[in-house]
């Protein structure tokens, strides 16, 4: 009689904070056991030789989101999680939107109808493009409760942002309601006094974006949105920190005590300014935002990561094709950056880029990388310890790794529904070749098995992580008016 459902023998076991021997023994779709020579199981995967990791956690992913232009995201939720399976990532959270005018929950019920096929475990973030007070304090209360815990803002892009006084009051919703904001940090005005400069002088082409937003850009709008975050004593996380400059002013902000966490994106790590500078009009593949920098902001990112100022490394996938009527090109070959979809590609990517960039180059060791691939977003989101670490009673949700194998990275191996990947060429070493999300196989050797629909909604209820200090610069207690 077997005692397991599934039995992972003789691999390497890495945790954010352990790397260790151990079989795992899986009931139920949850670890039930890690140990030496565990049982038998009905079914076994010999794991000689291998890495037996969490599946990874990629908590900013744009898949089917709906845009109003000739431009499409390119993925649907069974190929953007086809292809974050690939690459060994087995919860996403995505963003259901809010229509200006519109109200939150009808783009959260919208979403929740695409994202039925869903392959993995999923959940959503909730943005914010038209706080008025009852969206606020009508819809945001039950959309809460019912486990859409996070709000995403945008500062610039017109058609999303939100003015700084409409920022503070969905700072102040979170804080009241014991949900976290996700915010993309960049200077809208100064973004469009460079851009209108830009135009006006002819300098219109993809590598010109990157001239349009440099880091002063994203780094005052760092430091504005801790000091909103500190004002209101409320949590945030600032989304896609691309360089030196703007990790230095979270973590000044950190050391204050205040709860801002950073991430990063692989794209920053191994792009610079010059893949926009491609030629022809290649470079808009790289076209994304903020905008790539450069080596030395590469080696700060890896050294805030080594820090702990960063603590979450996402792909912001956001797939526009490359070629055809709803492309990147679909303006034209000679379209002006401004009319260039921003984004890239990256969610089968994320996780064997950053091992051969981050471990296998020696910049990290293995739980570093556990921790900002998995451990620390499940937790930073409310999805750990069901999600993103190897535990008893944990989901089963593994990838099991060939730390050696080399790999040329192509567009075809991403199984995405794009026509290109940036990381095209790349040459890396270490590759997840099987995932499993709730100890089912979901891909193995870059076989997509899990069908649509496999994957299950995430609702996240209120956690620790999250919770305000209590703590504030001034003598009182300005979201609720009551004296500290
Ligand atoms: N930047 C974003 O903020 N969102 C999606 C794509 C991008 O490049
Ligand atoms: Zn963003
Ligand atoms: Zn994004």
């Amino acid at each position: 009689m077997p005692d397991f459902d599934l039995v992972i023998r003789h691999g390497t076991i890495a945790t954010a904070s352990d790397v260790f021997a151990a079989d795992i023994g899986i009931i139920g779709g949850q670890v039930a056991a890690l140990g030496r020579d565990l049982g038998p199981g009905v079914k076994e995967i010999d794991a000689t030789g291998r890495l037996v990791l969490p599946g990874g956690v990629d908590t900013h992913t744009h898949i089917e989101e709906p845009r109003g232009g000739p431009t499409v995201n390119a993925d649907t939720f069974a190929s953007g999680t086809a292809s974050a399976a690939v690459g060994g990532t087995t919860t996403i959270i995505g963003f259901a939107r809010q229509a200006r005018g519109g109200s939150m929950a009808q783009g959260v019920a919208e979403h929740h109808e695409r994202a039925r096929t869903a392959r993995i475990d999923y959940s959503f973030h909730m943005i914010l493009t038209d706080p008025r007070p009852e969206v606020l304090t009508q819809e945001l209360p039950k959309l809460v409760e019912s486990g859409h815990r996070t709000f995403k803002i945008f500062l610039t892009y017109e058609g999303a942002r939100i003015s700084d006084a409409e920022a503070l009051q969905v700072l102040a919703t979170a804080r009241r309601l014991g949900a976290l904001t996700c915010i993309h940090a960049e200077n809208h005005e100064l973004i469009d006094f460079y851009t209108k400069a830009l135009l006006a002088a002819g300098l219109d082409r993809p590598k010109h974006h990157a001239w349009a937003k440099p880091m002063i850009v994203e780094r005052e709008c760092v430091n504005r949105v801790c000091a909103m975050a500190e004002a209101l004593d409320v949590p945030i996380q600032v989304f896609h920190v691309s360089g030196g400059e703007a990790a230095e002013e979270i973590e000044r902000a950190q050391q204050r005590g205040v709860k801002v966490w950073g991430e990063t994106c692989t794209q920053y790590l191994v792009f610079t300014a010059d893949d926009l500078d491609r030629p022809g009009f290649e470079g808009a593949k790289w076209l994304c935002s903020p905008a790539p920098r450069s080596t030395a902001d590469q080696a700060a990112l890896w050294e805030m990561i080594r820090r702990g100022v960063i603590q979450n490394v996402t792909s912001d996938h956001a797939p526009t094709r490359y070629a055809g009527p709803d492309g990147k090109s679909a303006v034209g070959l000679d379209a002006p950056f401004t009319k260039i979809p921003n984004g890239v590609p990256g969610l089968a990517a994320r996780l064997p880029v950053l091992f051969s960039e981050g471990v296998v180059k020696g910049r990290i060791d293995l739980p570093t990388f556990v921790s900002i691939t998995a451990t620390h977003a499940a937790k930073l989101f409310g999805l750990h310890p069901k999600k993103g670490t190897i535990a008893v009673g944990s989901d089963a949700d593994l990838a099991i790794w060939d730390p050696a194998k080399k790999v040329t990275l192509t567009a075809s191996l991403m199984q995405d529904a794009n026509d290109h990947t940036p990381y095209e060429g790349m040459e890396i070493t270490g590759w997840p070749e099987t995932t499993l999300v709730r100890g089912v196989t979901v891909v193995d050797q870059g076989k997509v098995l899990a069908p649509p629909g496999f994957g299950q909604f995430l609702p996240r209820g209120p956690y620790e992580m999250i919770q305000p200090r209590g703590v504030f610069p001034g003598p009182f207690n300005p979201v609720d008016g009551v004296a500290v």
